[in-house]
């Protein structure tokens, strides 16, 4: 083996190393607020015609809730919550994700207030206990 051809592989050999040690794209992300997502609450809900598919849940005060509802029937509902100020219109198949926090335990009730559609059954009831329980 001449001296250039050593130097040649020695140089691809370098080449292989390095590259193992460059990080993949999709390794995992180091420790951080991403975490802190474990702690979202996420909860499902779909209209159909004309009901909801839940019509009670139960959270924790201070705990935060991704609700996703979607719109399974034919209909145009929508979603209100009246106690945190949320509303929110809702097209055949269309979905949305709301992002709510309740601060205080009871009971607060969710509805679609399309016309008659609350009369149908379109109500249900968000329980939140006590953070401490
Ligand atoms: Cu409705």
């Amino acid at each position: 083996m001449s001296p250039r051809t050593r130097l040649s592989l020695l140089l691809l050999a370098l080449t292989l190393l390095l590259a193992a040690c460059v990080p993949t794209p999709d390794a995992p992300a180091p420790d951080g607020p991403a975490l802190e997502e474990t702690d979202v609450l996420y909860l499902t809900l779909d209209a159909h015609d004309i009901r909801w598919s839940e019509q009670a849940f139960t959270v924790t005060a201070g705990q935060p809730v991704t609700l996703r509802i979607t719109n399974a029937g034919v209909l145009d509902h929508d979603f209100v919550l009246e106690a945190l100020g949320l509303e929110a219109k809702l097209s055949p198949d269309q979905s949305i994700e709301l992002n709510f926090t309740f601060e205080e335990p009871g009971e607060y009730e969710f509805l679609c207030t399309v016309a008659g559609h609350i009369d149908a059954g379109m109500v249900g009831v968000f329980t939140v206990l006590p953070a401490d329980e």
